[in-house]
């Protein structure tokens, strides 16, 4: 059989398409791809929630492909591995308490086990803004990232969702848009974002799964953004708060749902 580019060419297109008109209404919208934002999309497609994620970037996994200081090895701590076992990530024991794993297939484990759940993951795009009525989040706003490098002036589009988390890391960047353009007041002691804290992985492990939780109506953070929103400390490369607080949002959202 001869190859026809022009049919290539139409899958691709029809094939997108439908799944981007899919996205446009669902009942969770995550932002971000990295550990957090995937183990939350994963466990909401599981339980059978229509979920869709998206991430700027051409590769899903944030922070994690890089481990610490590009040592491409996390460390989780006892109280996460259950979550590594979930996903059938092999591990192995450093000292008492300190699990270690290929940060390689990590990533590509999670990502590769939440698509075939049901988590619909579209890259190369992001969020620029967010969709607000009643004083409570319901959708997203976005465009191309090609579109944002370039500065280009094309205008963006939007989609809804019952919940939306912001699952964007350190510059937590959907609550940002929040706080800066709504007028909403986020459940943090300022009303604002308080910003994230230097380094401490004990207490940054604890309160980042305190903080992932609701800020205000309709909009969740979790992952790194949990402790920048309510300001909590950084904890570089241990990433087992990653993991569960991903994990608790996504069951906070299917009891609600
Ligand atoms: O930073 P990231 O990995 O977030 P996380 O799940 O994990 C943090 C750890 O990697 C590490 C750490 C461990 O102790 O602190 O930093 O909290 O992934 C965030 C993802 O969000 C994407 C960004 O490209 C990255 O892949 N992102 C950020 N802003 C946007 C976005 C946006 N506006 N639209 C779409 N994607």
């Amino acid at each position: 059989m001869a190859l026809d580019e022009i049919a290539i060419s139409r899958a691709i297109i029809e094939s997108y398409s439908r799944k981007l008109v899919n996205a446009l209404d669902v009942d969770v919208a995550i932002v971000g791809g990295g550990p957090s934002g995937l183990v939350c999309g994963y466990y909401l497609a599981k339980a059978g929630k229509r979920v869709v994620l998206f991430e700027r970037k051409l590769s899903i996994g944030g922070g994690m492909w890089g481990g610490g200081i590009m040592f491409n090895e996390i460390v989780v701590q006892a109280q996460a591995r259950n979550i590594l076992d979930e996903f059938d990530i092999r591990t192995t024991e450093y000292e008492k308490g300190y699990y270690l794993a290929d940060s390689v297939e990590s990533v590509s484990t999670i990502c590769s086990k939440a698509v075939k759940a049901g988590l619909k993951i579209f890259n190369l795009l992001s969020v620029e803004d967010v969709m607000v009525r009643d004083q409570t989040v319901r959708g997203l706003v976005l465009n191309w990232s090609a579109v944002e490098i370039a500065g280009l002036h094309v205008d963006p589009i939007t989609m809804r969702s019952k919940f939306v988390v912001d699952a964007t890391g350190h510059p937590a960047e959907v609550a940002k848009i929040i706080a800066k353009k709504s007028g909403i007041q986020l459940a943090t002691k300022s009303g604002g974002l308080m910003g994230e804290q230097s380094m401490w992985a004990e207490v940054g492990e604890e309160t980042i799964v305190e903080n992932s939780r609701e800020v205000c109506p309709g909009f969740y953070v979790c992952g790194m953004c949990a402790n920048a929103v309510f300001g909590g400390p950084r904890m570089g490369p241990i990433f087992g708060g990653m993991l569960l607080s991903g994990e608790k949002v996504a069951n906070e959202l299917i009891r609600k749902l």
